[in-house]
């Protein structure tokens, strides 16, 4: 084609590349599809945004001689943006399920992420580049934080060092970019990264010319601690989809004949958090338990919408489980969470079922490999799949009168009680569970879930400020980012938690709701903007 508002599209249909799609098209630009080896050979910028594990992307690109016409259209220095896998795929070989070999056109191997020396792994978030030359794509970033999440990276070295635009540091130094004449690829999402990662699709889209502005150089710095905004979604007893929030968990107001709170449109209020600056937004499906997601088709819409118009990362949750409909038809926990990726999800969050499985785990200690954590992460990965803690604080005065991990509380219990430990629950708090909030995150871990999100039921919506007791225990238990939840009511209380604990993140929904919320009390106002301004770089 000679329009230049057309980009070419590798997706050979691994998963996720709705967002890619999107950013596309929110910048003016059409989309056409990679059929055949030829279309790869005959475009005039090509984007290739890998996603799932390195073994079957390069089965499909062998397989399909699609690999062959990618060397041939890289060789001759055709315009090229490969994104994340799309990055990792352009080296010769990868230690993922491997050695594997890659397409081999820079010099190096990519390698797991080394978390011995205290660094999370998946390495998830925003984090700054180490600019090191001239990339052009990367001129408007600065020092401003882009989004990566991914648990294998390639590394600088003499031989591969004329490639590299930019690095980031993670424990090790790892390439964040690399830049050949018009090949560029960059290990972090643009799609994500909110109007800064816009921006880079920006420049390698449109002709050099039509851009003005120039480089400066990035700064290093740590991974940047992330502010989740959270709806919690149900539908209301009108049948409608609205966002809702809940007081421990009890999202009926308790005036009005008890009917649930209705504080607006998920992809409204999506689309505002995202503006406002959100690092995330996450939709949790509070009455999924109950509901089977595939048939609430609204949520996949709310999904498919707020996809286009929020660049950040989405999560969903609620409903994950291996489920039979009324005509007996089985659908496996990974057919529901496939339907959550291709409408637009890039995380989904696993709560009750996650209860039973590490419930199973531990009891057997068989990894059968059936669990939804385990068949959800083998083909999306880890980072692909969050397990949402419930627990309930049950005050103990002797921590030997139960067998879970308990701790000595900073704020005695109401009787007077110095110790508690945190009971798990499922069915949105609902039910309590012989297994405590420790070892579900140690259980979930070792099954494969990449990410936590540890609520707290007595926290949930009071404002007070993060259980930070539970939060130290859980951050410092796993080696997975734990995002702390529940009871945020000023931005204090978002510097408290990351300066007493581990977290990598935090989530909260009523302060960001506040002012769909008249009726609940905070203590001070807050400046939304100011809060998500700053980057918790501790
Ligand atoms: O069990 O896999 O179907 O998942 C259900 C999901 O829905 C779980 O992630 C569970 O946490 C969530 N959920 C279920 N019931 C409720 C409820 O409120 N009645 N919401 C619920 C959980 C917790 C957070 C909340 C934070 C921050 N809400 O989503 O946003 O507590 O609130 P705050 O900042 O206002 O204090 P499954």
């Amino acid at each position: 084609s000679n329009d230049d508002s057309v980009v070419t599209l590798l997706d050979y249909g691994a998963g996720n590349v709705r967002s890619v799609r999107n950013a596309i098209r929110h910048l003016g630009f059409q989309i056409k599809d990679v059929q055949t080896p030829k279309d790869i050979l005959n475009a005039r910028r090509l984007i290739f945004p890998g996603v799932g594990a390195f073994a079957p992307a390069m089965d499909v690109l062998n397989n399909t001689g699609m690999g062959e016409a990618l060397c041939s259209y890289i060789q001759n220095d055709r315009p090229f943006l490969g994104i994340c896998l799309g990055l990792q795929l352009l080296f010769e070989s990868s230690d993922e399920n491997g050695p594997v070999g890659g397409l081999g056109m820079i010099p190096g191997v990519v390698g797991r992420f080394d978390s011995s020396h205290g660094f999370r792994v998946p390495h998830i978030g925003w984090n700054a580049l180490q600019i090191t030359k001239d990339s052009e794509i990367l001129d408007d970033i600065r020092n401003r934080h882009v989004y990566f999440v991914h648990s294998y990276r390639a590394m600088p070295s003499n031989e591969n060092k004329e490639w590299i635009s930019s690095t980031c540091n993670y424990g090790d130094e790892f390439i964040a970019s690399v830049r050949r004449g018009n090949v560029h690829a960059v290990q972090f999402h643009p799609e994500k990264s909110g109007d800064v990662g816009l921006s880079v699709l920006r420049r390698f889209l449109l002709p050099k010319s039509s851009l003005t502005g120039k480089r400066t150089e990035g700064k290093a710095s740590k991974l940047a601690k992330r502010v989740i905004a959270c709806l919690d979604v149900r539908t209301n007893d009108e049948g409608d989809l609205v966002v809702t929030k809940g007081d421990q968990y009890d999202v009926r107001e308790h005036a009005e004949q008890s009917k649930v709170r209705n504080l607006g449109k998920p992809v409204e209020l999506a689309g505002q958090y995202y503006n406002d600056g959100a690092d995330e937004v996450s939709f949790l499906n509070i009455t999924g338990f109950r509901d089977f997601p595939l048939g609430d088709v609204p949520m996949l819409q709310v999904l498919r919408r707020a996809s286009e118009n929020v660049f950040v990362p989405l999560t969903v949750g609620g409903g994950i489980r291996d489920f039979t409909d009324s005509n007996g038809r089985y659908y496996s926990s990974l057919e529901v969470a496939s339907e959550y990726f291709r409408s637009g999800a890039d995380k989904i969050s696993i709560g009750s079922d996650a209860v039973h499985a590490a419930e199973e785990y531990l009891k057997t200690k068989v990894k059968t490999g059936k669990s939804s954590i385990e068949q959800i992460s083998r083909v999306y990965g880890n980072q692909a799949v969050v397990v949402s803690i419930d627990p309930r604080r049950v005050y103990l005065n002797d921590p030997s009168d139960v067998e879970f991990k308990s701790i000595k509380l900073t704020k005695p219990g109401p009787n007077g009680e110095e110790y508690a430990w945190y009971q798990c629950t499922i069915n949105g708090g609902r039910e309590g569970r012989p297994i405590g909030a420790y070892e579900l995150a140690k259980a979930v871990e070792e099954l494969g879930a990449g990410e936590i999100l540890l609520n707290c039921i007595d926290c949930d919506g009071q404002g007070k400020g993060f259980d930070i007791d539970l939060v130290k225990m859980i951050s410092d238990a796993v080696s997975i980012p734990v995002i702390a939840s529940s009871g945020a009511g000023v931005s204090e209380h978002f510097s408290d938690v990351f300066s007493k604990t581990n977290a990598s993140a935090a989530l909260a929904a009523g302060i960001f709701h506040r002012k769909e919320m008249a009726d609940i009390a905070f203590d001070q106002p807050l400046e939304l903007e100011l809060l998500y301004c700053e980057t918790y770089n501790m």
